[in-house]
């Protein structure tokens, strides 16, 4: 291959995508990843992650010459940190794979490069790792172009949300802004917003946060109305009619990597001021205890009227609907938790967009919805909507699949 012109440190959900769009522009960019079995199988023109779209760009790219993958990095001009940002201790963002990803790269660098961290990051971490580069290399002080540009798409729809959403952009000077604004320029088509680094990094950890607040405020919501009574999707509908409200959906609980994590790093920086978006996690992960405590006390009046235990359906497990991603599900903490407390009961596991597990034994949703007794939804998956469910059913529906 050419000397490449874009390194990519990291290449998961967010690199590979990223990655594989620079090289359909026909640049070079050599993909980095600690995982050598990822980097194999992407020089072999595959992907080790469900995207839709995603394994023909990639397979193309590697074809054209224009995308190799290796365990270390190479000298280019633009380096992107595309690495994940989990938790240490109590709910703290760790930073080190940024570290470590910078380290990798600091030998490399020269007058003129252009270094961005797209990962989420808490704020002043683009700072931090400038200070690192010129601490390890103080002759190019003042000489790279240093910015932070946070992704913003959604799993499912990656391909088209890199090329055509908004991008934030923030260099730690004007200068970093205007050069990594031109080199975004031309593979996004989406506008690219001009700011800082601090606010960069904020505005991504706001987003998050902002729809994590408003599901806790739904979820809130549904609490209440199970104690007054009230059907909470049907007084949503009723209430968004207002000109000027928009609640969003209540369900099992929040997942994902990102939104339920992200708030994390505002309030673990900021605990006296972030009251609001701290309560809202505890709500979004208090609502699938809650729900696990319901299915039990559901089972207890089965028994009760029934005089023999009941059988139970789980209708779902992935993080949300219509996907097949696990990761940090609610749905799936509350099939665990309810397999806890199972006392001989007889339980069907369903989900439809994976075809094994190898914890669930898992059954298709036509016989357990036919075959339980009682039928809890967890995730609104499309199939779901479908079923007719005999009326001697107990429905135990968190998600709304039954109000559509
Ligand atoms: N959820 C509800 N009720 C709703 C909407 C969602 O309970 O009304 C739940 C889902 O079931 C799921 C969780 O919230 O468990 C998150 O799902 P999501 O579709 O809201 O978001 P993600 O995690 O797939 O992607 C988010 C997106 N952020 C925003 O919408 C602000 C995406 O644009 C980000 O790029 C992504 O996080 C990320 O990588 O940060």
């Amino acid at each position: 291959m050419n000397k490449p012109e874009v390194v990519m440190m990291g290449l998961g959900y967010i690199g590979l995508p990223t990655a594989a769009l620079i090289a359909q522009n026909n640049t070079h960019v050599h993909g980095v990843d600690i995982n050598p079995k990822v980097v194999e199988t992407i020089n072999a023109g595959k992907i080790h992650i469900i995207e839709p779209e995603l394994d023909l760009a990639v397979a193309n790219a590697v074809k054209g010459g224009f995308l190799k993958a290796a365990i270390s990095p190479k000298k280019a001009n633009t380096y992107l940190i595309v690495v994940p940002t989990p938790f240490k201790g109590k709910n703290e963002p760790d930073i080190s794979f940024v570290e470590a990803a910078t380290k990798a790269v600091l030998p490399l660098l020269k007058e003129n490069d252009l270094y961005i961290i797209e990962s989420t990051s808490p704020v002043g971490t683009t700072e931090k790792m400038m200070g690192l580069i010129y601490s390890q290399r103080p002759e190019l002080e003042g000489k790279l172009f240093i910015a932070y540009c946070p992704e913003r798409v959604l799993p499912g729809n990656v391909m088209y949300e890199l090329v055509h959403n908004d991008r934030v952009i923030g260099g730690v000077n004007q200068a970093s802004t205007e050069k990594a604004v031109a080199f975004y320029k031309r593979f996004i088509k989406g506008e690219l917003h001009k700011t800082n680094a601090r606010t960069a990094e904020m505005c991504k950890l706001v987003e998050n946060s902002s729809r994590d607040v408003q599901i806790a405020f739904a979820n809130e919501l549904s609490l209440i109305c199970d104690k007054a009574d009230i059907n909470v999707w049907e007084l949503i509908a009723l209430a968004n009619k207002h000109p000027r409200v928009n609640i969003l959906q209540p369900g099992c609980g929040v997942g994902g990597h990102c939104i339920a994590v992200d708030p994390y790093f505002i309030v673990s920086d900021y605990p006296m001021e972030s009251q609001i978006i701290g309560k809202a996690r505890e709500i979004n992960n208090y609502k699938s205890f809650w729900c696990a405590e319901k299915v039990q006390t559901a089972k207890l009046q089965f028994e009760i009227q029934h005089g023999r235990k009941p059988s139970i359906a789980i209708m779902g497990l992935a993080f949300k609907p219509n996907i097949d991603d696990l990761r940090e599900s609610p749905a799936k903490y509350i099939a665990q938790k309810v397999l806890q407390n199972a006392n001989n009961e007889e339980y069907f596991i369903v989900e439809p967009n994976i075809h094994e597990h190898k914890v669930f034994k898992l059954t298709p949703y036509q016989d357990a919805a036919e075959k339980g007794d009682i039928i809890v939804f967890l995730v609104a998956h499309k199939e779901f909507k479908t079923l007719k469910l005999k009326k001697d059913k107990m429905v135990l529906d968190f998600c709304g699949v039954l109000n559509d």
